[in-house]
């Protein structure tokens, strides 16, 4: 958690709106394999970090809410009786959807103002958007005292963002930012909504994040064609989710798809088996053995699901081509955002001047690398 970050937006409050706030910290996550599963109720590996989304709110004394997103220095007023998806409203969707999405179950909240900022790079695929939204669910239940589970905080986060931000994202996201824990990752299964959690201990290997500023935007609708695919595919099987598909019923379908189609399922289908191995692995204490899963797995994002770009496919390939890495691969919705690497601790200083080196001959911009450590999920400071 950024202390300084907590102080300046309780102080940022203090000052707009002469006020104490609760304060609630959200979280955003890594994925250590496992994409595009969780909308086929399959299996995701991811952990919350210490990058995220500070919230200050409190009830208000008008009638209206007002908004503050410190980092872009931009407010947004609205009152409660005039909730709906404002067109290219982009954060205010986040904020307004968790409204919305409250409302239509008859929840009543009354008006209330916040200030809200993070330190989670955007575009990364980090996923400061569900981070936001927990914050805004999180902090609206204790202030109304609304007596909602995390499990229900989770689904209103999900379904404002498909129902005011347009993705039709799975669980994933929402899940790891509220239910994060401190050094551990969860093993989720997204059917159960039961996660065990390791503890990420690689010995000698650590993980990087490699940004390629390469903005992905979930709204982009590949991201929305890659579910419907799942769906089409899963329908003709007869069953409800690719999670209940195997490469061999599959098989008795493949005439009546695409190649492309049937790729996508294939991918959904075996990468859903790499992230039970992948615990397995990391059971046994078999780092290699977890980080080649990591290669096959952009191997399947690259070739068959065709949701990686030229900019991560040249950071794989670099970290394929050096022995101290030992798994990598685009992380996210994909078309951008980070590559998460497994690497030799005492390597990483080499291996970062080199890699932003190459990247930016060939790209002509900067790649930015951070450390992650795994963190708590949305909670309350104050
Ligand atoms: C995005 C979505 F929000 C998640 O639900 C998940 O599908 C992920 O892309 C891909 O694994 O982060």
């Amino acid at each position: 958690m950024n202390t300084e970050l907590t102080a300046y937006i309780t102080k940022q409050f203090q000052e707009k709106f002469g006020e104490n706030p609760l304060i609630i910290h959200s979280p955003g996550r890594i994925n250590l394999i496992g994409e595009h599963t969780d909308y086929n109720e399959g299996f995701v590996f991811p952990a919350a970090i210490n990058k995220g989304i500070v919230t200050a709110i409190s009830k208000s004394n008008s009638s209206t809410c007002k908004i503050v997103a410190s980092d872009l220095e931009e407010t947004y007023e609205f009152a409660l009786n005039d909730i709906k998806p404002i067109p290219n409203g982009q954060w205010r969707n986040y904020i307004i959807g968790v409204v919305g999405e409250l409302q239509k179950r008859d929840i009543n909240i009354e008006p209330f103002n916040v200030v809200f900022g993070g330190d989670i790079p955007k575009g990364a695929g980090l996923s400061s958007s569900a981070a936001l939204e927990n914050s805004v669910v999180f902090g609206l239940n204790e202030l109304f005292q609304l007596g909602l589970t995390k499990e229900e905080m989770i689904a209103i986060s999900q379904k404002a963002e498909h129902n005011y931000v347009g993705v039709r994202c799975g669980i994933m996201d929402q899940y790891a930012s509220m239910f994060g824990e401190k050094d551990r990752a969860l093993l989720l299964d997204c059917r159960t909504l039961h996660a065990d959690t390791y503890p990420l201990e690689f010995n000698d290997y650590q993980v990087m994040l490699i940004n390629t500023n390469v903005s992905h935007n979930l709204v982009d609708a590949e991201y929305n064609d890659r579910r419907a695919v799942c769906e089409k595919v899963a329908s003709l099987l007869n069953v409800d989710f690719l999670r209940d598909a195997t490469e061999a019923t599959l098989g008795t379908i493949k005439n009546q798809l695409s190649e492309s189609e049937y790729q996508k399922a294939l991918y959904v289908i075996q990468e859903n088996k790499r992230v039970l191995d992948a615990g397995d692995f990391l059971k046994k204490g078999d780092i290699k053995g977890f980080g080649d899963l990591l290669f096959k797995a952009h191997y399947g994002a690259q070739h068959q699901f065709k949701i990686s770009c030229k900019e991560l496919d040249f950071l794989v390939d670099q970290a394929k081509e050096n022995p101290n890495v030992i798994g990598a691969r685009m992380m996210g919705g994909g078309f951008g955002g980070c590559a998460i690497n497994i690497i030799k601790k005492q390597a990483v200083n080499t291996f970062s001047t080199n890699i932003s080196k190459k990247y930016k001959a060939q790209f002509h911009k900067d790649c930015s690398i951070y450390f992650v450590e795994l963190s708590q999920g949305t909670h309350r400071i104050n």
